[in-house]
């Protein structure tokens, strides 16, 4: 049966009301059920954007503390975007969707693609010792290249106790640098969380190893690794890895960091080294650059076959069943049924969401100039929904997210658990 047929059937047999589940997973994308519907469905297969929806999870995060937010629907479908906010609350400068930001563990998603071409020219094996190409970093030899990918080396989050005081730990860091071996040096300080292989525990010591990996397999920096082998193919102009200088240069948003204590002001923690972070999150973009970056990767520009499909090979990190890690990569199952890939990130002052269909047709980036606010990060993972499934996120209610508070660590779990099912989970949570 050929495909136009094959969906013509699907088409039938769902109008009939008798879609037998094979025909259902058979189907490439949704298949409209009316005429209405059809008209809905546009040229990558999905429905419209909600642009409506789009707007008010902006207004929700918003109105959970973020000066400003942003959203860039980009791909076949043409670019749509809203904003709400400033992007510097001094000037009262409007968020722009064109500016820089930190994008924070979206990073990692680059150093993986750079560690994969590593694989695609047989510098690196996945399942070899990381010690193999670092002689003695590790305590333990079976922690593979692939552990550390999908988080189940066991090396444990140094970050937690950095910043388990929020402000000083941020001011305590802000103007440093560490070296990658300080970094791994303050995570085996902790004990090991899990044997490797056995389970999965986002850390970043496992992003910080991958960009020693690069930095030894290349003999280069891994700026210079991110600049030829993504930013410059990929003309990614508003991109840039420029540790340890604290700068965000040219047009960009500024970022502001929330307080542990309640109603303290916000703090500007726009410049720092993020050496904290280097390749594990210490990226600059926009949201355009990330667009084109997720787009690029699901629709195999830059890997070959074989490593894209070993970096779409997931495991889930919770228990809802909807949220995946691959190699750097997230996949959030949405409640459309569609599944989008892609990484959030958070560095002071700053969530980001970038996230592409499987055939990079549609993208979407979301971003809000704040952090350590687990519910305003809660309200901008709406824009997923209306961005790839043209529904309307719930409306911010005391119900739905007044119960939280500003860790997105811990107590912000009661969000997930009064938020309603179309509010996505807070980053760190689903973590
Ligand atoms: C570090 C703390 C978050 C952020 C982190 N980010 O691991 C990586 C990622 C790069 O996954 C900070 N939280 C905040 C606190 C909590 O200080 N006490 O929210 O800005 O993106």
């Amino acid at each position: 049966m050929n495909r136009r047929l094959a969906a013509g059937v699907a088409l039938l047999a769902v109008v009939a009301g008798v879609a037998p589940a094979t025909a259902a997973q058979a189907a490439p994308a949704q298949v409209p059920a009316t005429a209405a519907e059809a008209a809905q469905i546009s040229k990558s297969g999905l429905p419209e954007p909600d642009l409506e929806g789009l707007l008010q999870a902006l207004q929700n995060t918003a109105a959970q503390g973020a000066p400003g937010a942003l959203a860039r629907i980009g791909g076949v479908d043409g670019v749509q975007s809203r904003t709400v906010g400033v992007r510097d609350t001094t000037t009262g400068a409007a968020m722009d969707t064109r500016a820089r930001f930190r994008i924070g563990s979206v990073t990692k998603t680059f150093s993986s693609v750079v560690l994969l071409q590593l694989v695609d020219e047989k510098k690196i094996d996945l399942d070899t010792s990381v010690n193999h190409y670092l002689p003695g970093l590790l305590p333990d030899d079976r922690i593979t290249v692939r552990h550390l990918l999908t988080h189940r080396s066991g090396l444990a989050d140094y970050t937690n106790a950095m910043f388990e005081q929020t402000v000083p730990g941020f001011e305590a860091v802000r103007n440093k640098q560490f070296s990658y071996q300080d970094l791994v040096t303050l995570s085996l300080s902790e004990p090991r969380t899990t044997e490797p292989g056995v389970s999965y525990k986002y850390s970043n010591a496992n992003f910080v190893v991958v960009g020693m990996l690069i930095e030894k397999a290349t003999g280069r920096p891994v700026a210079k690794e991110y600049e030829r082998r993504i930013i410059k193919p990929l003309k990614l102009k508003d991109t840039s890895y420029v540790h340890p200088r604290t700068e965000i240069k040219g047009l960009h948003t500024r970022g502001y960091l929330t307080p542990d204590e309640a109603g303290a002001p916000l703090v500007d923690s726009t410049e720092q080294t993020a050496s904290w972070a280097q390749s594990a999150g210490a990226m600059i973009s926009n949201p355009a650059d990330l667009g084109t970056f997720m787009s690029a990767l699901m629709a195999g520009k830059l890997l070959s076959p074989r490593s894209l499909d070993a970096m779409l090979t997931v495991t889930p990190t919770d228990t809802t069943n909807t949220r995946f890690y691959g190699l750097g990569l997230r996949r959030y199952d949405l409640s459309c049924g569609t599944s989008v890939y892609g990484h959030t990130g958070t560095v002071q002052g700053f969530y980001t969401y970038a996230f592409a269909t499987r055939d990079g047709k549609r993208s979407l980036t979301a971003m809000a100039n704040t952090s350590n606010r687990g519910v305003a990060n809660t309200a901008l993972g709406g824009t997923l929904e209306a961005a790839f499934c043209g529904k309307k996120p719930v409306k911010a209610t005391a119900r739905g997210f007044s119960s939280a508070q500003n860790d997105s660590s811990g107590p912000a779990r009661s969000a997930v658990t009064s938020a309603p099912a179309e509010v996505d989970l807070p980053e760190r949570n689903a973590r």
